[in-house]
């Protein structure tokens, strides 16, 4: 009874559900394959990562004396999809007589992975991802019957369910559950930052930077700057270092952006979780043993698990609750095209050119960089919801599905109708001149909004309003803006509006 045991792209954990019941007699199929990797246009970084750290997980299950059946892109024959890999080597192998895997992540390949029973008129056991702590059926039971989700709640409960940041009377540790105020400093003239730990390629990922840059030519970011961490143990070095050495500034400093500086104070590891390199569980322990330790203060600590057990397991329970549906949706009717600065960042507006060169370089932006600068633009200017989240998947070395398109069509562009955020995340050039130095460094004037420089946040804040004023206008959370928006007298009103129109027409020459 050897069974085939597929193991997806982003499945990289040791502890992995479908390899915890291995045995010596089944295949592992790990598979490079056309159609994940051009699904839309990955950054190079992500496909390097991937099929690097691919590469060697699979080394180490050999090594484990697990036998391994592993297609490279190159090869031939080349596999054209993950089913299609699946096909060649039952063909090959055909003592297998079952399936096996882990429920993949995202909705589109898990569709096709249910029809594989009938394809291959073998059994096929999906089993749950447990590297997640709260699974589908447990979302869907706390959200049953609740008429609004909110995170905060949930949050709460993992925090219970897990028992971190509690002190012995089950309550939180300093008192209160959430600092996310103690969250949003922002940065002093000489702040410096600390890098994330990077590391040199070795002979597997030099192989594939030079299969990506043959066959990726056309995919955003360059081949030769690649430095990610590739294997499980370089990727806790790389959050060792992060708890050790960027943490303690980390909390207050969360949401701040400052003038070349890609990671501040970020971990960055969320591209190594998303992968199963890194495991959710051991590092809400090493950030909660830091603050016990007094290595680091509470809002530090919980502002980091916060993201991890209350954020990440939220949206990951919303996709699978709410799809395939919640894809479709577009709550404002944002339908403009991308402009062409989302590609290679050469626009006069300061705060996009470095969210968008950051992302070319790197396959990453923060936080809020990705949520206030190209997402905030992205909703006030009424881009396209589809070409904005395919935008997301394709150019974040730690995007997937479940979780690039609640933070995108949710968070950022409000086109659920606030299934995910109670108010849209609109602002002007105001909260980007608080949260960074940018403004100073920009053709147009953050203070102005009507005339040659004014600030494009700016116009088109106001013109977001008076355009969705049907849909918005009776959100409770709204009300300030409109407020300010009614004070103004009608030639203002027109002014604003004007601008906004002759920025619209010329969005691509911003
Ligand atoms: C993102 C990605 C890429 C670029 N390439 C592969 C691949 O060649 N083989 C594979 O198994 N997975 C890849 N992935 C990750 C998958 O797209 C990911 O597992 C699914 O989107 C489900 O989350
Ligand atoms: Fe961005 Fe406006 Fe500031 Fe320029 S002035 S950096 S466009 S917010």
């Amino acid at each position: 009874m050897a069974k085939l045991i597929v193991i997806l792209g982003d499945q990289l954990s040791p502890a992995l559900s479908a390899l915890r019941e291995a045995k010596t007699d089944d295949v592992i199929l790990i598979a490079e394959v056309k159609q994940e990797a051009s699904y839309v246009k990955h950054h190079k970084h992500k496909i390097i990562l991937l099929f690097s750290a691919m590469r060697h997980f699979a080394e180490v299950l050999r090594q484990q004396g697990y036998t391994v059946c592993y297609y490279h892109y190159d090869q031939q024959p080349a596999m054209a999809s993950i089913t299609a890999a699946v096909e060649h080597t039952l063909k090959q192998q055909p003592h297998l007589n079952a399936i096996m895997l882990t429920e993949c992540g995202e909705y589109r390949l898990q569709q096709e992975i249910t029809c594989w029973q009938q394809t291959f008129e073998l059994p096929v056991h999906i089993l749950d991802d447990d590297r997640f702590l709260c699974s589908k059926a447990m979302f869907a039971q706390w959200a049953d019957g609740r008429k609004q989700l909110r995170m905060e709640y949930f949050y709460r409960e993992m925090r219970r369910y897990t028992g971190l940041l509690l002190d012995s009377k089950q309550q939180p540790v300093g008192g209160q559950w959430n600092f996310d105020k103690a969250n949003r400093k922002s940065a002093p003239a000489n702040l410096k930052a600390i890098a994330p730990l990077h590391f040199t390629p070795d002979a597997i990922t030099l192989e594939v930077m030079a299969l990506v840059s043959e066959h990726f030519a056309e995919h955003p970011g360059a081949t030769d700057n690649f430095c990610y961490a590739v294997t499980g143990k370089q990727a806790r070095e790389a959050f060792n270092h992060f708890v050790a050495e960027q943490l303690v500034k980390f909390g207050d400093y969360q949401d701040a952006m400052v003038m070349n500086e890609p990671f501040l104070f970020h971990s960055i590891c969320s591209i190594y979780l998303n992968c199963g390199l890194l495991d959710v569980r051991w590092m809400c322990q090493k950030v909660e043993a830091a603050y016990q330790q007094d290595k680091v203060a509470i809002n530090a600590a919980e502002g980091f698990i916060r993201q991890l057990i209350g954020w990440r397991e939220y949206v990951r329970g919303l996709y699978w609750l709410l799809m395939p549906e919640y894809k479709e949706r577009n709550f404002l009717n944002a339908t403009r095209p991308l402009p062409g600065y989302y590609w290679h960042g050469d626009t006069n507006m300061r705060c996009m050119q470095q969210a968008i060169s950051h992302t070319m370089t790197h396959a990453y932006s923060h936080h809020i960089q990705r949520l206030m600068i190209t997402g905030n633009f992205a909703l006030l200017s009424g881009l396209d919801v589809s070409a904005v989240t395919d935008w997301y998947l394709a150019v974040y070395a730690d995007a997937y599905e479940w979780v690039e398109l609640p933070n995108t069509l949710g968070m950022a562009l409000f086109a659920d109708d606030g299934v995910l955020a109670s108010k849209p995340y609109a602002a002007s050039g105001a909260y980007i001149n608080r949260m960074s130095n940018y403004c100073q460094h920009c053709h147009y004037k953050v203070k102005e909004s009507t005339g040659d420089k004014a600030c494009p946040f700016n116009v088109l804040y106001w013109d977001f309003l008076a355009r969705n004023e049907d849909k918005l206008g009776g959100n409770a959370r709204m009300q300030l803006s409109y407020k300010n928006w009614f004070n103004k007298d009608k030639q203002q009103q027109q002014a604003l509006r004007d601008k906004a129109a002759e920025y619209l027409i010329k969005l691509e020459q911003l």
